[in-house]
């Protein structure tokens, strides 16, 4: 479906009076307006090019219709996205789920949307047709060399389509792990995969950057390689500073302090940057701050401080995406729901009065502290969110333009209603 800037416009214009009242109320309180909407309209999560179409579960898939085809369809979504938020203007490709046959013509296609190539993410979880050897038992930990070296050779060439399509940086998980106990030689799973992770550090362009990514559990119900963030760090840092973590929400054992790893691998310089999702028990993968927005905002506050004290710019230092599932939600509609809930997040966190919040902390002054976050995080920012979105030239409401213009109900026409989307 085309969108042109006269569906935009209409669209804003009946609704701005209404707005403008919500926005006036806000502006009053708040002192650092124009900065909060510098950073909000700059703000830009990436896209997996995974994310496009119906999930499903190990139980099944229910197909949503109107899904994107191929790989220009997808883009061709995302760039449905960044029109009306104009904050998912990158996009990351799963390899090989999405491989672009012709890397000229699909940079060509995603600038046309204004959409850049985030992270580059290999997949050695997944046996492919033609393969020699099955990673049934793990890829770059295992036992037998052959299978190692397979691996590695895989995110070298994940490496190679990134540099053509201008990405710059590589993002690796691994489903490496083990079932049982006294299946795996925990030492050795580790000493192999460091040998492997060499091999593809090795091979990272000057500018890149390796992500490593961690998972408490899940395919492997015993160990994960990768399992926690100190096994991430630990690789990471014995790699060199290309190597940094990369902290899925959804990974982590339930209730963990997942600010408080942020504020540490900040402060470390060993942050790679996020898959945003939501979850109440495991990796569930449900939209972003769909369960525990406070987390999310706690999060984001450690961010502003954090990137603030070390002069880092949210663009170029971190790598920011969202790595979700939907299984009764139009994908895109729940894609334009996470980045809702992130940017909410960031600017209740740079409301936070910081100064007042370090007084607080060096008082010993827990329920001024309390205070002060909540203070921010009760505050209804979405006047913000949403002006920043006009000044950037998207939609104040994107998804009720989304409804109103029928927008799935068109690709269904345009797709067809049975439509798979490649990837999971
Ligand atoms: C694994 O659970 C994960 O979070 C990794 O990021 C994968 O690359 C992605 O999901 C898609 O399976
Ligand atoms: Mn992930
Ligand atoms: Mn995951």
């Amino acid at each position: 479906m085309n969108i042109e800037k006269f569906h935009l416009s209409d669209f804003n214009d009946a609704r701005k009076q209404a707005h403008d009242r919500n926005f006036q109320h806000i502006s009053e309180k708040v002192n650092n307006l124009s900065e909060v909407l510098e950073k909000l309209e700059e703000f830009q999560v990436a896209i997996p090019s995974w994310a496009l179409g119906t999930g499903g579960t190990r139980f099944g898939r229910f197909s949503g219709g109107g899904e994107p085809r191929n790989l220009e369809e997808k883009i061709t979504d995302i760039g449905l996205l960044h029109a009306l938020n104009r904050s998912s203007g990158a996009v990351s490709l799963h390899i090989p789920w999405d491989i672009p046959e012709n890397t000229a013509s699909i940079k060509a296609l995603a600038a046309q949307y204004d959409i850049r190539f985030d992270a580059v993410n290999s997949n050695t979880f997944q046996d492919q047709p033609g393969q020699e050897y099955s990673y049934k038992f793990g890829s770059l930990h295992h036992t037998d060399k052959g299978v190692r070296q397979q691996a590695v050779e895989h995110n070298i060439e994940v490496i190679k389509y990134g540099v053509e399509l201008g990405s710059n940086a590589l993002s690796l998980w691994l489903a490496d792990g083990s079932c049982f106990p006294g299946q795996l030689n925990f030492r050795g799973a580790f000493k192999r995969t460091y040998e492997s992770l060499q091999e593809i550090y090795a091979a990272l362009p000057e500018d890149w950057k390796l992500y490593i990514e961690y998972k408490a559990f899940e395919p492997n119900f015993y160990s994960t390689t990768i399992g926690d963030w100190g096994q991430s760090l630990l690789f990471a840092n014995k790699l060199g500073p290309k190597a940094q973590t990369l902290v899925d929400l959804g990974h982590h054992l339930p209730n963990a302090n997942i600010e408080q790893i942020v504020a540490l691998l900040l402060m470390e310089g060993k942050l790679a940057g996020f898959h945003f999702n939501d979850s109440k028990y495991g990796d569930d993968d449900l939209t972003v701050g769909s369960i525990n927005p406070y987390q999310l905002f706690l999060i984001f506050n450690e961010l502003v401080e954090g990137m603030d004290a070390r002069g880092m710019h949210h663009a170029s230092d971190l790598g920011w995406m969202i790595d979700a599932s939907h299984n009764v939600k139009d994908p895109l509609e729940d894609l334009l729901q996470s980045v809702e809930a992130i940017k909410i997040a960031y600017a209740q966190a740079l409301l936070v009065d910081t100064k007042a919040l370090q007084a607080a902390q060096q008082n010993n002054d827990a329920v001024a502290a309390q205070e002060i976050l909540q203070q921010a995080y009760r505050t209804d920012v979405r006047p913000l969110v949403a002006q920043a979105r006009l000044n950037a030239g998207g939609v104040l409401d994107p998804i009720a333009f989304y409804r109103q213009h029928k927008v799935r109900e068109n690709l269904v026409k345009e797709r067809g209603l049975k439509t798979v989307a490649t990837g999971l």
